[in-house]
């Protein structure tokens, strides 16, 4: 390059804003994935980029720079950015008012729809993070069988409340401190860890320990060490030896509630928990999450029973309507079919271009949640996961990124589509991805 041939920087507008961002926030973000840690390069000259606006499949950032968002806000945007169903909802409600702190029809809208849609929940009630969700689910759990101890699995990730951030995934597993500092051993002394998809784990812990244990928090499909499905029969199997030992099973749907199916992924599956938590989908990229389930365990919720739990902006209009609007849009339009194929043909497009390269990839799918994994082995839990080439991914990352795909920040998310990911959004997506491929294999 001669000197008046200066290298444009494409990130200069995100780089300063991000520099005033780590004078006032930790780390710049809130929330620690989105610092880009794991997949920086040793000068960690990749400066985490800051988001102006978001259209369909589309991110602008306040470079000007677009890219194809496979993050969609970690799950939440199942329509793509900015549905025009979703936001003329909440305009309607902007003008009429987004919080009372007093009943709201709105509410009982989105609650009936998801009593209507997800088999397994006869009573739900809102709350505003996924994390809450969880932390309420497991405090109803314990009430209900007067026992302390919850099992989950390694690897899973479940909020970041207290007893559940123990060998956590997602930023947890990605910032290598599964165990976060200020979590006190009295509280994780009642968290039992099993690896996911072991069923020999779970019996064994279970014979030994049932009769202290109040319930089984899992992810149907693990979503945060990447993407992980059930083995054949797992779950139904974890159903089974839950009912033996009267331990309650929650299944944690914030990411795979109505992202797999719209009755959720206990319907793909067929196989029903005691109580369930959603987020993200639910609330349509608003803050809005829940928990719900048997009749006779939510009836114990206050004020109804004696567990309580409460919330200053549960079940708000704003998040209603915008999770009303999201949950029709995927009832009455062919939502499913087109996440379907359309994330059929990624997951195709992609092992081609990896094997056209020479290098090994592992992919995962269940709908429109997707997970690459640079393994020649297949990976069914977390210490297959971290056995992974994250080196491979983070010149991955970075070279899509440079191509204007931007995917996860770390290894350990899952990959996300939306209805506006299209044909011509897939095939972008791979030719990028085959040119990424090439310059891993050049790396090696
Ligand atoms: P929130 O508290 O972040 O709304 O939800 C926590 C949660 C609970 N359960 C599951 C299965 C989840 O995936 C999550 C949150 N997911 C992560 C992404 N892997 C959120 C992204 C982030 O932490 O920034």
């Amino acid at each position: 390059m001669n000197k008046d041939q200066v290298k444009v920087d494409r990130y200069a507008k995100s780089r300063d804003a991000y520099t005033w961002a780590c004078e006032v926030m930790p780390g710049g973000v809130n929330s620690p994935v989105r610092a880009f840690k794991s997949v920086n390069t040793e000068q960690g000259d990749i400066v985490p980029v800051t988001v102006k606006s978001g259209k369909g499949a589309y991110v602008t950032d306040i470079d000007g720079n677009n890219y194809i968002d496979y993050i969609l806000s970690y799950g939440p945007l199942i329509l793509g950015h900015t549905p025009e169903s979703v936001s003329a909802a909440m305009s309607k409600v902007m003008r009429s008012g987004w919080t009372f702190g007093m009943p709201t029809e709105l509410e009982t809208q989105l609650a009936q729809l998801v009593t209507d849609v997800v088999p397994s929940i006869d009573i739900v009630r809102f709350v505003n993070s996924g994390t809450e969700a969880v932390m309420s689910a497991i405090r109803l759990a314990r009430a209900a069988t007067s026992r302390n101890k919850v099992i989950k699995c390694t690897g899973c990730y479940h909020g970041h409340s207290d007893s559940l951030l123990v060998q956590a995934g997602s930023g947890a597993t990605t910032l290598g401190v599964p165990s976060s500092p200020g979590v006190p051993e009295s509280i994780t002394q009642n968290t039992i860890l099993i690896p996911f998809n072991d069923l020999e784990a779970l019996d064994s812990v279970l014979k030994e320990q049932s009769e202290e244990i109040a319930c089984f928090v899992i992810e149907p499909i693990a979503g945060n060490m990447g993407c992980i499905p059930p083995k054949e029969d797992y779950l139904e199997v974890v159903r089974e030896l839950c009912d033996r030992h009267g331990v309650l099973l929650i299944f944690d749907e914030v990411m795979t509630g109505f992202r797999v199916d719209l009755g959720c992924a206990q319907k793909r599956f067929g196989v029903m928990p005691d109580l369930t938590c959603l987020g993200k989908v639910v609330g349509g990229g608003l803050p809005c999450a829940a928990y719900g389930g048997r009749e006779d365990l939510m009836r114990q919720v206050a004020p109804d029973g004696p567990v309580y739990q409460a919330g200053t902006l549960s079940g708000n209009p704003l998040a209603m309507a915008a999770g009303l609007a999201t949950l029709e849009a995927l009832r009455d339009t062919d939502a499913y079919g087109i996440l379907e194929t359309n994330t059929a043909k990624l997951q195709e497009g992609l092992e081609k271009a990896a094997s056209d390269a020479g290098v090994s990839i592992y992919t995962t799918r269940v709908g429109s949640m997707f997970g690459l994994f640079f393994s020649d082995t297949p990976v069914l839990n977390y210490q297959d996961a971290t056995n992974c080439r994250t080196d491979h991914y983070a010149i991955f990352f970075q070279t899509m990124l440079e191509q204007g795909i931007m995917l996860a920040p770390s290894a350990f998310e899952t990959w996300f589509t939306s209805t506006q990911h299209d044909e011509t959004v897939i095939s972008k997506t791979i030719e990028a991805a085959s040119i990424a491929f090439q310059k891993i294999a050049e790396a090696e």
